[in-house]
């Protein structure tokens, strides 16, 4: 019997930027009023833990445990949570979901303004960590999720409740990027039949931005990326078409795509998190009614510059997904069922499982590019 009070169990801590991760003994508190503490199943890695492991400049918040993409089961609640008990099978997500706010809410957003989504080291609701180690110092948290441990404390707005029928090295990967990039496709970009789509960058998010544009009905889904080898992999995602960045001659790769569509595509999709990749992507959209959407995740402070020229003579639109536009607790029971119904495929992303204590292995994979999603089993 644990509720109540603190348990001890390991994690994979970050001391430091860029560091290999250490497996620990720390204590995780019980959850306030509010939150749930969760033993997690598994948990796979998201370039976001890369992209915040690395991070220098400017200074990430250390020592920290990191992990946002997994799925748990509920240990005990704190006060007031009514929406889930022990035993509960769980996602948790980095997008809070209050359910009460102006924009959870509207159907247009997925936005949460009670408890605004931010990079914060703490929990959402209080401020504080539920995390220290041994000696009782405070170890952060990471995107309101810290799955990097056996055991994490989640509010309650990050919590949407699951079929435990969905194995659970599946059901991880809808707790970040397949929904954010299926749902993209889906919620914020609403492509239509017969589209066209550019995706610029196929790593994870672009292939399940393939994969949402595919169930879309879109009919041709145009792949862009340096390595050669992406048009391969990229075909089993639906991609159609393959366009080398790399190695167009000398053709500028918004001349490529202007020729292939006559016009540019309906959607575009940034998934690498780079500004000039911005750039190009808006470039390659069609004037009156292309739509570009920004999913990638670049350096805190970088900027993007547009000639406001090309803004209101283009007539094109620049758009932000966070977490593709899905709302946490309505849509992902939407997506599961597809998954169920065999409709959406995600098998194709696990490239590889191993046990938890060699987390540091999956870093490597990713971090070289030689894997889409690594599952951990705790
Ligand atoms: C990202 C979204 C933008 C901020 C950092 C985390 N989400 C998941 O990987
Ligand atoms: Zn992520």
């Amino acid at each position: 019997e644990t509720r109540g009070k603190p348990i001890r169990c390991r994690a994979a801590v970050c001391w430091k930027a860029g560091e290999p991760l250490v497996m620990e003994e720390v204590m995780v508190a019980p959850p306030l009023a509010g939150e749930v503490r969760i033993r997690i199943i598994c948990t796979s890695l998201c370039y976001s833990d890369i992209t915040f492991w690395k991070l220098k400049d400017p200074p990430g918040c250390f020592p920290r445990i990191l992990g946002h993409e997994a799925v748990g089961v509920v240990e005990s609640v704190g006060e007031n949570v009514s929406e889930v008990t022990e035993g509960d099978i769980v996602l948790p997500i980095f997008l809070p979901d209050c359910g009460e706010c102006t924009d959870c809410r509207s159907e247009k957003s997925n936005l949460c303004s009670k408890f605004p989504f931010k990079v914060s080291p703490w929990m959402p609701r209080y401020e504080s960590s539920r995390f220290t180690d041994l000696k009782g110092e405070v170890l952060y948290h990471f995107l309101f999720v810290s799955s990097f441990s056996e055991y994490t404390v989640v509010d309650i707005a990050n919590i949407t409740k699951i079929d435990p029928n969905i194995p659970p090295n599946r059901a991880c990967l809808f707790s970040c990027g397949v929904s954010t990039g299926v749902g993209a496709a889906w919620k914020t970009a609403n492509v239509e039949k017969g589209s066209t789509v550019a995706i610029f960058g196929l790593g994870a998010i672009g292939l399940a931005v393939a994969e949402g544009a595919r169930l879309c009905g879109a009919s041709r889904i145009i792949g862009v990326d340096l390595n050669p080898d992406k048009f391969e992999i990229g075909k089993k995602f639906g991609v159609t078409d393959f366009v080398n960045s790399g190695n167009c001659g000398n053709k500028p790769v918004k001349q490529v795509i202007m020729e292939m569509t006559d016009g540019g595509a309906d959607y575009c999709f940034e998934c690498v998190g780079a500004a000039s990749l911005v750039h190009e992507a808006f470039a390659c959209c069609r004037k009156g009614w292309g739509k570009t959407i920004v999913l990638g995740v670049d350096r805190p402070g970088s900027m993007l510059n547009f000639l406001s020229f090309d803004i209101l003579h283009s007539g094109k639109s620049l758009m932000g997904s966070l977490y593709g536009g899905v709302k946490p607790k309505s849509d992902i029971p939407i997506l599961l069922k597809r998954y169920m119904d065999k409709e959406l495929d995600v098998d194709k992303f696990v490239t590889h499982e191993m046990r938890f204590e060699d987390i540091n292995k999956a870093f490597d994979l990713l971090i070289q590019g030689k894997s889409l999603r690594c599952v951990l089993w705790m």
